[in-house]
């Protein structure tokens, strides 16, 4: 247990409701027990007493429930005091409690000391703030699978078989005249075949956590009138930009959330690319290309009927794009079909079925995936650096047989893996993490 001072917070939403709770931790919550409620509650027994301030005043009666350390969430001496749940009653209380030798938490600081005093790891820690904000169904279980530890269980199968391969490479360091014959052995080579596998699966998994948790940000480019707005509106499922048929209509950069069966998307419409000389469109013009910065995926979105080209509309993005034509219901001849390309109306919405699947295909959405782990892009982004190291490894290994250098890549695979877990991380990463939970956990 770490020696910190006592936190409190009021851990229920904001607002009126019928139950408000005022959660303290650290080292003081038995004397702020016996200053609040006279006496210290037997541990995790429900008592129904009076709340009281430092004058002896009553302020609420309700239930307390005192969690000793090391069996808490924290770890640490846990109180929570269950009042009625309205903002006077829960400040008076909160009040209260730091007159009686608490201070006021910060946000996560709550779960920061779980995961300092080893109650939960940093994925775990991750999973809580997720699973709180999920935004779906899939993405609760995800959230929730990873707060059981599905997905630190995983990391950690990697890490140790990681660790297995640079002892088992280092020995080899160590017999430098039987060296080549240890790191050629098929031994050797069947542990690399199966740490990645196991990589290539868990990537996945954690791909459509992060998806699912952050979804894709789609921005939609074209030449002035091909229907970008009118796209977007029939997405959104309501009038949200102005649709027009004056060329350089929309100037601003519009955002709109959807979720797609599961996989929220972030649409962005932005103003027709052209060459303008009006000073509001040109500014217009540059936010739609700045706005390709924040994108996971671009729209190409052009109007079937005219003769423009793709290549006209001078995007320098190496994103992935999805070419998409509009408009189909004016077109009556047949045509040959482009099979890269979606063929839709944003008129009729004719096509725009297509649209989605193609969407989820392209950044690999599973509607339907019941193994999903709530994670984050931080987590991925560690998992493929890992996942690169353990190919350089291997390279040493085969190609120039190596062994200082195949240690060395394994152990930066490893460093890694264990920053998703939180094994070593900055302080400045666990200040981004838990600053962005709510008040209270
Ligand atoms: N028939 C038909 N008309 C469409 C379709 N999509 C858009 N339009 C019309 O095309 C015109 C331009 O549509 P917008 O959605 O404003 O086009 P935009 O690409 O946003 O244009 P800018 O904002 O000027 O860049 C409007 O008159 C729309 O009603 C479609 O699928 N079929
Ligand atoms: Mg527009």
């Amino acid at each position: 247990m770490t020696n910190q001072d006592t936190i409190a917070a009021i851990t229920t939403p904001p607002g009126k409701g019928g139950v408000g709770i005022v959660r303290v931790s650290g080292e003081s919550v038995q004397e702020i027990a016996r200053s609040v409620l006279g006496f210290v509650p037997k541990a995790r027994y429900a008592d129904l007493t009076w709340f009281k301030n430092g004058g002896g005043e009553e302020i609420d009666k309700g239930i307390s429930i005192f969690y000793p350390g090391p069996n808490s969430y924290t770890g640490e001496d846990v109180l929570e005091l269950q009042g009625h749940g309205g903002p006077v009653v829960m400040q008076m209380l909160l009040q209260a409690v730091i007159a009686a030798g608490a201070r006021v938490a910060e946000a996560g600081e709550f779960t920061q000391r779980a995961f300092l005093n080893d109650k939960m790891d940093l994925a775990q820690a991750e999973a809580v703030a997720d699973l709180i904000d999920s935004g779906s169904t899939q993405a609760a279980r995800a959230a929730l699978r990873s707060l059981q530890g599905a997905f630190s269980d995983l990391v950690n199968s990697l890490v140790d078989q990681t660790i297995d391969l640079r002892a088992y490479v280092e020995a080899a360091l160590d017999f430098p005249e039987e060296e080549i014959d240890f790191l050629a052995t098929d031994e050797l080579k069947q542990r690399f075949d199966n740490i990645n596998l196991e990589f290539t699966a868990l990537q996945k998994r954690v791909q459509q956590g992060a998806l699912l948790r952050e979804g894709l940000t789609a921005v939609i480019v074209g030449k002035p009138n091909a229907g970008k707005s009118s796209l977007l509106n029939k997405l959104a499922g309501y009038e949200a930009a102005i649709v027009t048929d004056i060329p350089g209509t929309t100037r601003d950069v519009l955002k709109e959330q959807i979720v797609l069966d599961g996989l929220p998307l972030h649409i962005i419409d932005t103003a027709g690319l052209r060459e303008s000389d009006d000073v509001i469109e040109q500014e217009g013009i540059r936010r739609a290309h700045s706005a390709l910065e924040q994108a996971d995926l671009i729209i190409q979105l052009i109007d079937v009927n005219s003769s423009d080209d793709i290549n006209n509309l001078n995007i320098t993005s190496d994103l992935p794009r999805l070419t998409v034509y509009n408009k189909i219901d004016l077109y009556s001849d047949d045509m040959q079909k482009d099979t890269a390309a979606v063929y839709l109306s944003a008129k009729t919405g004719f096509g725009l079925d297509d649209l989605v699947q193609r969407l989820k295909a392209i950044v690999g959405f599973q509607s339907d995936a019941d193994n999903t782990l709530g994670a984050r892009t931080r987590h991925l982004h560690a998992l493929n650096k890992a996942e690169e190291h353990i190919k350089i490894a291997h390279q040493h290994l085969t190609i120039s047989k190596a062994g200082e250098l195949v240690a060395e890549e394994l152990r930066l695979a490893q460093d890694y893996l264990n920053q998703i877990t939180g094994e070593f991380t900055s302080d400045d990463l666990l200040g981004k993490i838990f600053g962005s939970f709510c008040i209270g956990k």
